[in-house]
């Protein structure tokens, strides 16, 4: 299906009027506020002592509780009286805190916080142990939510019409809290709640690829949030408020370190350190994982192997797991790459990786503890496919792991692209446990530079049909439990969070966390709610602006990759840090790291042939996904380069060459770009002025990039090609040769 070109969102009518006059009003309205703004500040100085005035940069991420409009406002304050939230223990004083300070700041007055119900309106929250509880007419009804469930609902309780918070846990109260501010952010209604929300997937876990220096791997936005020398007697209070915003989206697991693995992470002294913020994190509901290195063994203790049937080797990750366990008792387990991109594994021994997954998995068993084993492995053979290692080496193991391992599987074959088809291990492992990985930090998708709301691309992958079980056997199903039954569901995303003031680098790209949490949650998200969620929470309470933001949101992933690898291209990258386009790359010591090996260009067309005339790995698909992606005709357009080589001359759905609607896509992308800058700048005064600034400057140096992608890309496809560039697509700034010589991330 081909995207409708992006709209621009009619604003308010005032603010319909002719460029010079609404620079007038604007000017005249700035020097205003401005006058008024430093008689403001002067007030505030002398009023604090010139201490820092709070800032907009973005670091109260979503959970901003400023005061809320009316009516809503009155309504809300006519509703909520006070806070009886029974009980003590960490937990509870996170739920006392997070709605104390939440409805004072959105209500903009202060509840009094009791152990009873005094009055109408009172706000209770309840976990099923409080002898309250037991006055519930529906607690039967909580244990059915599981631990991490809630209940909202309006009722008579002790004689008052109250909203009563209620969960099984205290865990899933908070997250209740969270769900209850998120309802008077979004403006909706209280007054008859009847709400009963649980987790589709259990394990919603953040993978970290933050290195023990304080590197991030592919991270974008400052440094690793773990600070290993001030730990274990340092706590950062920024780590309670990276496990509140976690907490409220309900994400219940983080792997601290990266996956390439240093086996340090393993030793005593940084055992005493992950425990220190296992203890920081618990409260909110979240526990730590960790990334063992394979060999760990012989690094750390000498041993000459790491065979995982060696006795010597499981005995020592027995104790190791013990070791682990008794500092921290609910600790999650270990998330493992092996014998991929030079990591150690079982393969080393010639042992599967179901057998490295399941000596592991036998360690932490005992513990309750499980073992993600990653899928992300492909070894170099000459004139192999790399889209189909995966599943190649993989597959065949189906019913073979353990009942507490999982197998965490990138959402395509080849490496989180702008756009991949699903990956054909979605449904073809009944037997195993299978959950995504995403990757919400932009390795391939401009860093933390360009503006791309990842949720429409996780929803398109959500929603594909692997026709596992017939039509409708969609991924979504596939991982939560609905086709297959497994004992233990989850999904991964790798995060983009880093020491930057603002978390993730770019303002809008703290929505690709958010995101992700909502739609771990809950898979059946629309992209469009999760956006409209997050711009009321966020960015702006002015109806026509978020209604702007949001068409910009959704629209947003479509036009990267229209910028970057339209019609299913994929892995133009300049090598190593991936920044910008560099479709000549041929220089990396394995084929399958090079972009030429995966555009294929020549004289005669483009394109990666998966088919049954090359290397045919769209057969690992199931029928009819296999013949539909599998036939030039009946493939989409958007994956037509992926599975197939396509002649130059070759009519897409539109009547237009393939060269020229790869133009065409190019131009689009920039065309996008620009259009959104336009659009931003009449969003002016509609969000406050310093991330207004922060992300104008963001959105400037998206377009250059979208430039430099369109002429690079084009200029250099052209020399196989060797036709015009259709009408409408811009000349090029630069030739070919400058693009070549330097890449974007120098310019
Ligand atoms: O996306 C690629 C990255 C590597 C990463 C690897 C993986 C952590 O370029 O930096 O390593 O995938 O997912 O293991």
């Amino acid at each position: 299906m081909e995207r409708k070109r992006p709209r621009l969102q009619p604003l308010q009518p005032g603010r319909l009027r002719s460029s010079r006059t609404r620079l007038s009003f604007m000017t005249r309205s700035s020097i205003n506020r401005r006058l008024s703004l430093s008689f403001l500040s002067v007030a505030v100085c002398l009023l604090i002592g010139a201490t820092s005035v709070s800032a907009e940069d973005g670091y109260r991420l979503w959970l901003r509780y400023d005061q809320l409009p009316s009516p809503q406002l009155n309504d809300y304050r006519a509703r909520i009286s006070e806070l009886v939230i029974p009980g003590q223990s960490a937990t509870l004083e996170i739920i006392r805190s997070e709605l104390g300070n939440g409805l004072q700041g959105l209500l903009g007055k202060s509840l009094p916080v009791r152990e009873r119900i005094e009055n109408d309106g009172a706000l209770v929250v309840l976990s099923a142990n409080n002898p309250l509880a037991a006055r519930l007419k529906w607690k039967g009804e909580l244990s059915a939510l599981g631990p991490e469930g809630f209940q909202i609902k309006t009722r008579k309780l002790d004689g008052h019409l109250v909203n009563v918070i209620a969960a099984q846990t205290e865990i899933g109260a908070l997250h209740g809290s969270f769900y209850f501010l998120r309802l008077l952010q979004t403006l909706k209604p209280i007054a008859s709640l009847s709400v009963s929300e649980e987790p589709r997937l259990q394990l919603r876990l953040l993978d970290h690829w933050d290195n023990l220096d304080g590197t991030i791997e592919r991270g974008y936005a400052g440094r690793s949030l773990w600070n290993w020398s001030e730990l274990p007697a340092t706590i950062d209070p920024r780590l309670r408020d990276y496990a509140r915003a976690n907490a409220s989206v309900g994400i219940n697991g983080t792997v601290l370190n990266n996956v390439n693995a240093n086996a340090q992470i393993l030793t005593a002294e940084y055992l005493r350190k992950v425990a220190a913020l296992a203890n920081t994190f618990r409260p909110y509901g979240i526990r730590v994982y960790l990334s063992p290195r394979f060999s760990a063994p012989m690094e750390l203790s000498g041993l000459k192997t790491a065979d995982p049937l060696a006795p010597e080797v499981i005995s020592w990750w027995q104790k190791k797991a013990d070791e682990i366990y008794d500092l921290i008792p609910d600790f999650g387990g270990f998330l493992v790459k092996a014998n991929s991109e030079g990591q150690p594994g079982p393969r080393t021994y010639n042992r599967s990786h179901a057998e490295g997954a399941n000596m592991l998995a036998a360690a932490v068993a005992p513990h309750h503890g499980v073992v993600i084993w990653r899928a992300f492995v492909y070894d170099m053979k000459p004139g192999y496919d790399r889209a189909g290692a995966a599943d190649a080496e993989l597959q065949p193991f189906d019913g073979t792991f353990a009942p507490n391992v999982l197998l965490q599987v990138k959402n395509g074959p080849i490496d989180f692209q702008p756009r991949e088809p699903f990956h054909p291990l979605f449904g073809a492992m009944p037997r195993t446990q299978v959950i995504p990985e995403f990757q919400i930090t932009q390795e391939y998708l401009g860093w933390s530079n360009h503006l791309a709301f990842l949720a429409s691309m996780w929803r398109e992958f959500l929603d594909s049909d692997t026709f596992a079980k017939g039509s409708g056997s969609t991924v979504t199903k596939v991982i939560d439990g609905r086709l297959y039954h497994q004992k233990i569901t989850g999904m991964a995303g790798v995060a983009n969070t880093g020491t930057d003031r603002n978390w993730t680098g770019h303002h809008f790209l703290q929505a690709n966390w958010y995101a992700f949490g909502r739609l771990a949650w809950n898979p059946d998200l629309s992209s469009r709610q999760i956006a409209a969620e997050w711009i009321a929470m966020t960015l702006t309470r002015d109806a026509n602006a978020a209604q702007a933001i949001e068409r910009i949101m959704l629209d947003s992933h479509e036009a990267v990759v229209d910028y970057m690898t339209p019609l299913g291209l994929h892995h133009l990258f300049w090598g190593g840090h991936h920044y910008g386009p560099a479709p000549w790359w041929n220089k990396e010591k394995r084929d399958d790291w090079n972009p030429v090996y995966f555009h294929r260009a020549d004289a005669a067309g483009i394109g990666f042939d998966r088919s049954a005339t090359g290397s045919n790995t769209v057969a690992q698909y199931q029928a009819p996904v296999r013949e539909q992606f599998g036939r030039l005709h009946s493939c989409p357009e958007k994956f037509l380069l992926w599975f197939h080589h396509v002649p130059w001359d070759y009519r897409l759905h539109s009547g237009k060459t393939l060269w020229d609607e790869l133009g065409l896509h190019y131009e689009r992308g920039v065309d996008w770009v620009r259009a959104t800058r336009r659009q931003w700048d009449l969003l002016k005064g509609a969000i406050d002025d310093e991330r207004y600034e922060a992300i104008a400057q963001k959105l400037a140096i998206q377009e250059r990039d979208a430039i430099v992608w369109r002429d690079a890309c084009l200029l250099y496809f052209q020399t196989f090609a060797k036709r015009p560039l259709p009408a409408g697509v811009e000349k090029a700034a630069k030739s070919l040769d400058e693009y070549e010589a330097k890449s974007l991330l120098d310019q």
